[in-house]
């Protein structure tokens, strides 16, 4: 990678199709590249950027909540994080993340190998569209990461230089006010369909649910286990001919374990409800088999990554597996009460889409009130309430 020089010329400014293509003619070739603004993303500002035979994605991070607008002010510090963390990860998982060609510290801008063609592996789930192993690269992913930066493989040195690194990111706020807080509140953030407001307000009068809702955020807030992803959902998993690859480490920063692993099935399972919702119980199976290969191949992974010296593997994975289960209970719900919600479920017609907006609310409170799951049947069974795929 290279660090691009930053001179007196090189100060924070927004990006423009002009500015964007500037900035990338370095890694071009040819004469004059072309920029296109492609990113609908919730953070940042996306471009891609063409030469003569190659293109690279310019990705910057602005002042604000892009998808709250400038009332909602940001550091830009998450492009710094990014940027360590893409480098971080693709030492532990080589192979399964775009390659960063530069970062700019002044502009908080990222230049990015560019995966053409690739498609978001939520765009190919709303579309029925098979694409064999990309459960077992999210989970070989997700399994050599979290070992990976943990005490459990680390040498403690490294780890806590590791760890000072990223001592601080401003979007564990976020994810601490729209996953943790907001749907259990009356937050002016949170948006929901007519239809379901009475489920929606429910959550906020439910005391036992608001209990578990603070011990999980309590957890998500000191539990520094590994240096995770912290935004895992199917839509930061581009899926291309060959391969999957993972995008989007604004959001890294050390949590627990189950973090995760939890966002992924959360969001596996938002897409399961929903095909489920539409009438298509095929497409539903299909879901079924990758959340299992999920689970069944992160298993084996941490399983093979494990120490000898550390007789408590069962333990960890029993306690992940808890966790994850909760942890994707909240992110089931905060996708249809809070914030930001997900194309799965926003793009159904009625009344499918209140069947499975209700469906998701029970799912994700049983996950998260109810007991500890014990296994990933009982997991998987009680986010997508199928009684009949147990
Ligand atoms: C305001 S940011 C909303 C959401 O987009 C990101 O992808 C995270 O999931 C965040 O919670
Ligand atoms: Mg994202």
């Amino acid at each position: 990678m290279t660090a691009l020089s930053t001179t007196a010329t090189a100060r924070y400014h927004e990006f423009d199709l002009h500015s964007a293509q500037e900035f990338a003619r370095p890694f071009l070739d040819g004469e004059a590249p072309l920029a296109e603004e492609i990113g609908d993303g919730n953070l940042n500002r996306v471009f891609r950027v063409s030469g003569a035979t190659s293109s690279v994605i310019v990705k910057q991070a602005v002042p604000y909540l892009k998808v709250a607008g400038t009332s909602w002010p940001l550091t830009r510090h998450r492009a710094r994080i990014e940027s360590d963390a893409c480098a971080e990860h693709s030492k532990l998982a080589p192979g399964f993340l775009p390659d960063v060609l530069a970062f700019d510290e002044n502009l908080s801008a990222i230049i990015f190998e560019d995966l053409r063609g690739y498609s978001t592996w939520r765009e190919l789930l709303i579309a029925s569209r098979h694409q064999p192993e990309v459960a077992e690269r999210a989970a070989g992913y997700s399994a050599a990461v979290l070992l990976g930066t943990s005490h459990l493989t680390l040498e403690s040195r490294a780890r806590k230089e590791m760890r000072h690194r990223f001592s601080y990111s401003e979007l564990c706020l976020v994810t601490e006010e729209l996953v943790f807080t907001a749907p259990y509140t009356d937050a002016p953030s949170n948006r929901y369909d007519p239809e379901i407001a009475d489920d929606a307000r429910a959550l906020s009068s439910d005391r036992s649910l608001r209990t578990a809702v603070a011990e999980l955020r309590f957890a998500f807030q000191t539990r520094d286990e590994a240096l995770i992803h912290g935004d895992l959902h199917t839509g930061s998993i581009l899926v291309g001919p060959q391969d999957a690859q993972v995008i989007d480490l604004e959001f890294a920063f050390f949590g627990p374990f189950g973090f995760d692993p939890g966002l992924l099935l959360a969001n596996l399972a938002l897409a399961r409800i929903a095909h489920e919702a539409a009438g298509d119980p095929t497409f539903a199976t299909i879901i079924d088999g990758y959340a299992h290969l999920f689970w069944d191949t992160f298993a084996d992974e941490c399983r093979r990554r494990w120490r000898p010296t550390e007789p408590w593997y069962s333990r960890f994975l029993s306690s992940l597996l808890a966790d994850a289960a909760r942890f994707a209970g909240l992110e089931m719900i905060r996708r249809i009460v809070g914030l930001a919600h997900v194309a799965d479920i926003d793009s159904l017609p009625q009344p499918a889409r209140s069947a499975a907006q209700r469906s998701v609310l029970g799912g994700g409170r049983a996950l998260v009130s109810g007991s500890a799951c014990r296994n990933f049947e009982e997991l998987w069974l009680r986010a997508t309430q199928e009684e009949a795929f147990a």
